[in-house]
């Protein structure tokens, strides 16, 4: 009797062990979030996703008390326009990686519930398909900070845009002098 009850445990604690080492094989890697001035209604948080696993693995959502409303948006070009939309998730292949950045993937945050100022953090919380819930803390980059960032920490020449899917597009966006938070305040 006692042993079962043991058994069973084992397997919980088992079970428990093994979604903390999946958490683990995917990373958060270089996030910020854009500094903005009192009374400004959205911003930015950027990061390179790594997935270390086996499995394609999709964000579907963020969570933080530092705006009303957290979205994953895409910023894409419409003719000459940068528009945001909505995104119902967001792939990161296998042993792979995916960049949310100024002109493309993001995390939107609307509502700011504080002014972001530069040299503060805020948290996340990273919602992913499978369930899976990655704790964020990202700092707040200045407008100078916030224009020499790259998520990945790599050049452009080194990134490997075969791997993602709007990767020319996203490419184009990137010299067209876009304004993310100019479309931001047209649309919200
Ligand atoms: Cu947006």
């Amino acid at each position: 009797m006692s042993i079962r009850i043991f058994s069973k445990l084992a397997l919980a604690m088992a079970v428990t062990a093994s979604s903390v080492s999946m958490a683990a094989s995917l990373e958060a890697v270089n996030p910020a979030v854009r500094a903005m001035p009192p009374g400004a209604p959205a911003s930015g948080a950027y990061v390179t996703l790594v997935n270390h696993s086996e499995q394609e693995r999709f964000l579907i959502g963020a969570e933080s008390t530092a705006a009303e409303n957290v979205e994953i948006h895409v910023s894409e070009m419409q003719g000459d326009t940068m528009v945001m939309n909505r995104v119902e998730q967001i792939a990161v292949p296998a042993h792979g990686q995916t960049e949310l950045k100024p002109g493309g993937y993001h995390i939107m945050m609307m509502g700011l519930v504080a002014p972001l100022k530069a040299g503060d953090h805020v948290d996340f919380t990273l919602v992913m398909k499978n369930g899976e819930r990655i704790p964020m803390q990202a700092p707040v980059l200045s407008p100078d900070e916030m224009a020499k960032y790259m998520p990945s920490g790599m050049s452009m020449k080194h990134m490997d845009h075969s791997k993602m899917d709007h990767g020319s597009m996203s490419h184009d966006k990137e010299h067209k002098g876009h304004n993310e938070m100019g479309e931001h305040s047209a649309h919200h």
